[in-house]
């Protein structure tokens, strides 16, 4: 059939496969069994029903899409550029290829129209959730009678693997539980995974479960060609509003081709042969490639048009809603700028040694109360443990269903949830995000934590309960390799507060991170506020490290550079060492990373490097501080898990008790 006399329905959705297929075989690599599966419920909802200017991809009220299988990237580039995306059909062609705006899998912002990074399966679904909370709570603070600024649906394509993953449970549960009913997911239930039949091992009725979960569900036979089914299944989740929705859309994973319906079609180029025969079957030239008919062009493009005008009809309706409510519209605009609040860091509270010991979660919550306050785009809650984590709100207000505009959410036991949403509401925009949890269950946030740094998402996390220091819960929930683990991630920040002021410093240093996740890492056991009178200020935290104490007299002889809870521990040790003629400075050190930052001339202030006995304190496996003690220096770290029994006895046991330090630190310098 010559390609003007195809129906131009079928001839878009015939371009989206022709093109994903074609980037696919160019880079001979890639997924070409999701793109042609999935063209025409994905064409569906991008040209009738999904509002976005692909002129202005940062428009605050534009719906998300997120591509959960971020392995089907192929297809989200093929409808960015045809719907008129800054995409130009060479980044098609350079498809996977260094430098490209084309990566294998989509990476946040590699073009514009990208939301998230998605790739690990099952991630996108959650930031999906944060996304939804986002809005919701948006909604909720500037919406006003006859001001619908804040309307708009978050989209999910997501595959076998997606509902695979656990984290599907978590984030069906928390968005059932919350009511997200503008949350619209797209299940491409083409029974088929990398492995083969998906009945050989996932056989759950998905319907059933997100049902149970409190979801609407709704079905689409023939989801590989029939537009109008697939508008019936979008416009009847739309109208379900109390509840998200999961439409089950049956597919064929690499429809058309010679592998239709198997696992070969999902993650391997189609060969010439391959090609040229699903081409004959599309009914479209088989030697043409990057074809793009002039007709389905311009009708894919006319998603600029709508766009548009969608955009300047919400334009103006912001005007009038400034009018009437300029203070929320300067909110709004400054937030959206990505600035922070006037007066964010007023009023946060101090601490002095007459306070008593302060446990450093107590000191770090406590600010996160006054920030909270200060700074109504900051949100975000615990995994169930926060009055543990001191995350919780005084007066306990939490985001429920129906009842969003409040800044505390109770993310539940699920803490891979809590991270990926975070990302999500953090890439919404308009607002920032944290999470809090003990310090040891990071690693069931770990997936999604990668991916907050890999997108430079800047969410806070208040981790708690940090290393052996938390006593009687055991090994089971000391922390030893969690610090190594999060400062080998890059973009992260973490920061250890060795006491109540460095704690408020490090939700400081935080908020002011807009280039990626920080991690403030907090002891469950009381620490002495230090003397700062004797001791420099705590903002030198904002420097990773900085010089605490050093001797009355002469120059330092042996360096103690500590972190967290083991820094009053250092002072003790200087202030025996100096009884034994021993001259000791004293480095707080609770950032690498910011440390890092600072001018090679003021790291070499801070660490000396004529001074070659130093020794490094931290209660956690000691790889890495090598580098700031060097060849001469040593370090009391653990290569061991902890122990059951009470915090300061362990810490004891273990080698962190002051006379320890001070025999270790003697060694060194008669060395
Ligand atoms: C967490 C995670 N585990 C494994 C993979 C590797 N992987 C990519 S796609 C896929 C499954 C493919 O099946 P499905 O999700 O149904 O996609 P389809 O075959 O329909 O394209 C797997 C295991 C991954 N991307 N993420």
């Amino acid at each position: 059939m010559p390609l003007d006399d195809m129906d131009l329905d079928t001839l878009c959705v015939n371009t989206i496969r022709t093109l994903s297929i074609d980037m696919v075989a160019r880079a001979n690599s890639g997924h070409p069994g999701a793109p042609l599966g999935c063209a025409a419920l994905t064409y569906t909802l991008w040209t009738r029903y999904l509002k976005h200017n692909p002129k202005d991809a940062a428009w605050p009220d534009r719906d998300r899409f997120i591509l959960s299988a971020g392995h089907a990237s192929a297809l989200l580039y093929s409808l960015l550029h045809l719907t008129g995306y800054d995409l130009p059909l060479e980044e098609l062609k350079n498809f996977r290829q260094f430098g490209s705006m084309t990566p294998g899998h989509p990476e946040a912002d590699c073009a514009p129209g990208v939301e998230v990074t998605t790739g690990p399966l099952g991630q996108g679904l959650g930031d999906a959730v944060g996304m939804a909370i986002a809005e919701r709570y948006l909604a909720a603070r500037f919406n006003r009678p006859g001001h619908e600024i804040v309307d708009h649906y978050t989209y999910v394509l997501a595959s076998d693997g997606d509902l695979m993953e656990g984290i599907s449970h978590e984030a069906a549960s928390l968005a059932g539980h919350l009511k997200l009913g503008r949350l619209i997911v797209f299940y491409d239930d083409n029974g088929i995974s990398l492995e083969g039949p998906t009945r050989e091992w996932f056989t759950d009725d998905t319907a059933a479960r997100f049902r149970a979960c409190g979801w609407h569900t709704c079905s689409v036979e023939d989801a590989t060609t029939d537009i109008a089914g697939i508008a019936r299944a979008v416009e009847e989740a739309q109208s379900v509003t109390d509840r998200p929705s999961l439409i089950l859309c049956r597919t064929h994973i690499g429809y058309a081709s010679p592998l239709q319906d198997t696992h070969e079609a999902h993650g391997k180029a189609l060969n010439a042969e391959e090609m040229k025969a699903t081409k004959r079957a599309l009914g479209w030239p088989e030697d043409a490639v990057f074809l793009v008919p002039d007709r389905a062009a311009a009708h894919m493009h006319k998603a600029v048009e709508k766009g548009s005008a969608a955009q300047k009809d919400w334009e103006e309706r912001f005007v009038r809603y400034a009018g009437e409510f300029p203070e929320l519209a300067a909110e709004w605009r400054r937030a959206w700028a990505g600035e922070l609040p006037e007066g964010w860091d007023t009023g946060l509270p101090q601490w002095t040694p007459d306070h008593g010991a302060v446990a450093t979660r107590t000191a770090a919550g406590a600010t996160l109360e006054a920030l909270r306050k200060n700074c109504w785009s900051l949100i975000g809650g615990d995994a169930d443990l926060g009055s543990s984590t001191s995350s919780l709100p005084k007066d306990r207000r939490s985001m429920a269903p129906g009842d969003y505009g409040h800044q505390n959410i109770r993310f539940g036991v699920r803490e891979h949830l809590m991270g990926a949403a975070c990302s999500g509401i953090v890439r919404h925009g308009g607002l920032r995000a944290f999470g809090s949890t003990f310090t040891i269950f990071s690693d069931y946030a770990r997936p999604a934590l990668r991916l907050s740094a890999l997108m430079r998402a800047p969410v806070i996390y208040q981790f708690t309960h940090d290393s052996i220091g938390l006593g009687e819960d055991g090994p089971t929930h000391q922390p030893i390799e969690h610090l190594a683990s999060l400062r080998s991630i890059p973009n992260w920040t973490v920061v250890r507060p060795a006491d109540a002021n460095e704690a408020r410093e490090a939700w400081r240093a935080a908020m002011l991170n807009k280039d990626g996740p920080t991690a403030i890492i907090c002891s469950r056991q009381k620490l002495p506020v230090l003397q700062r009178s004797r001791l420099s200020p705590a903002d030198g935290l904002h420097k990773g490290a900085y010089v605490l104490s050093d001797p009355p007299k002469g120059r330092p002889q042996v360096i103690l550079m500590a972190s967290g809870s083991e820094v009053w521990r250092a002072v003790e040790a200087a202030g025996l060492l100096a009884k034994k003629g021993v001259r000791v400075r004293v480095v707080s050190f609770p950032s690498w990373e910011l440390f890092e930052k600072q001018p090679k001339r003021y790291r070499d202030s801070v660490l000396l490097p004529t001074v070659r006995r130093r020794l490094a304190i931290e209660a956690a496996a000691p790889m890495g501080w090598e580098r700031y003690v060097g060849e001469k220096g040593g370090i009391i770290g653990l290569d061991r898990f902890g122990a059951s029994a009470p915090g300061e006895e362990v810490l004891d046991k273990l080698g962190f008790g002051v006379k320890h330090i001070v025999k270790k630190a003697l060694a060194l310098w008669q060395k």
